[in-house]
């Protein structure tokens, strides 16, 4: 079944990084401030693939491959064509052309059934399968759906099996699990104070990525505000405290997003304001806030942060400055749960301990930790697990 074409269309030339999972922000640039690496493409949600039927069955001398372990349930797609990406756009974002939702969009306008994208092979760092986020796109593209722009199977390969794919008479077969809809919840506690028309609210996402356990993204943050409010229990305080738990920020910020649409007008009323804690136990950790006042990092294009949210990057600069411990910026991106809360204009902020970005020789003399490696090693990886915490200092 397998012919490779090359895409007819070529990709943008835009650098621009968006991250349209946490659309409906559909101008996010990536990281504009000079130290701060884009956001890599990688570890969002492949299809899951497996070799197809036997050879024996097949065309003899066609080479199947199989690009990583599949169910039992999936069903099978075949026939068709497929096409073969060459990943020419690595992690850093830099170099490349386009992301690869660009082009698995152009596949498909092409026809194309599936898309396999093979890994790079020009250094031995890009050897190695590819797990790919295909659901990231340069920016909005002409006529495109929606921020997910394709409706075919995107699967990742090693440059070895992709290099093999690509000879002629190879064939690959992509299994293709159904699709499934799940219900999720948002968990919301509160605790009565003495203005009850004030509310301060805190949030965090339960949910993690389907690559791995999610325990620094975002356990940290759920346990943050769940000790919070346990301390406070029992408690009066002079404003009401609403805690929320958000389900599903990683399949697009899907329970926080609801839960603003869901606000009546006298609810959106009360609310004074909300504080986002989303990865605050990073292993490689600096302690950030969300820039609202734009002091180190410009929002990007399209972001307009609410009046207030000045106030309360102040709060927890001064708690800092009060107890001796340095803290930095972290841009006011929209990029998690507080993204619904600025779109309907209610003053937010948040604390950041660092995901993919490399921290740098200036803040591992602060901070300490390993200059050069990622804030969180294992961002959206198996591996974020109990030990990818701090669990000293970033309590
Ligand atoms: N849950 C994180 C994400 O995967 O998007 C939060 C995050 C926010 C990571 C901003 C990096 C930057
Ligand atoms: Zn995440």
């Amino acid at each position: 079944m397998t012919e490779r074409q090359p895409p007819t269309r070529a990709c943008p030339t835009s650098h621009r990084s968006h991250h349209p999972r946490k659309a409906p922000l559909s101008h996010l640039p990536g990281h504009r401030a000079a130290p701060r690496p884009p956001t890599p493409p990688v570890a969002g949600p492949v299809p899951p693939a497996r070799p197809g039927p036997s050879s024996a069955d097949r065309e003899p001398g066609r080479v199947r491959r199989s690009l990583s372990p599949g169910g039992p349930d999936e069903e099978e797609r075949d026939g068709g064509t497929a096409y073969e990406v060459r990943q020419d756009r690595h992690e850093g974002g830099r170099g490349g052309t386009c992301f690869f939702g660009t082009k698995a969009y152009y596949a498909e306008q092409a026809g194309a059934e599936a898309v396999v994208v093979m890994n790079q092979g020009n250094t031995p760092d890009r050897e190695e399968l590819l797990v790919a986020d295909a659901t990231s796109v340069d920016e909005p593209i002409p006529g495109a759906p929606g921020p997910v722009t394709h409706g075919i199977p995107v699967v990742g390969a090693s440059s070895q099996d992709g290099l093999s794919l690509a000879e002629d008479g190879s064939t690959a077969y992509v299994n293709v699990l159904p699709a499934e809809t799940r219900t999720d919840h948002n968990v919301i506690a509160e605790l009565p104070g003495e203005n009850p028309d004030d509310v301060v609210m805190a949030g965090a996402h339960l949910d993690s990525v389907i690559e791995g356990p999610g325990i620094n993204d975002n356990g940290s943050g759920s346990a943050a505000i769940l000790e919070t409010a346990l301390m406070m229990a029992g408690t009066e305080p002079q404003n009401t405290l609403r805690f929320a738990w958000w389900a599903a920020e990683e399949q697009g910020l899907v329970g926080s997003a609801d839960y603003v649409a869901g606000l009546s007008q006298e609810e959106r009323d009360r609310i004074a304001l909300y504080t986002n804690y989303d990865m605050v136990g990073s292993p490689n950790y600096v302690f950030m806030v969300y820039d609202a006042d734009e002091s180190t990092f410009p929002a990007p294009e399209g972001v307009t942060i609410p009046e207030g949210s000045e106030a309360v990057e102040d709060v927890y600069e001064s708690y800092y400055t009060a107890i001796g411990e340095p803290y930095d910026d972290t841009e006011f991106s929209g990029r998690s749960d507080y993204e619904a809360f600025i779109l309907a204009d209610f003053p937010s902020g948040g604390l950041f301990t660092g995901a993919e970005v490399v921290k740098t020789e200036e803040q591992a003399a602060i901070w300490g930790g390993t200059a050069g490696e990622q804030f969180n090693p294992c961002y959206h990886l198996a591996c974020d697990t109990y030990e990818n915490n701090d669990t000293t200092r970033s309590r």
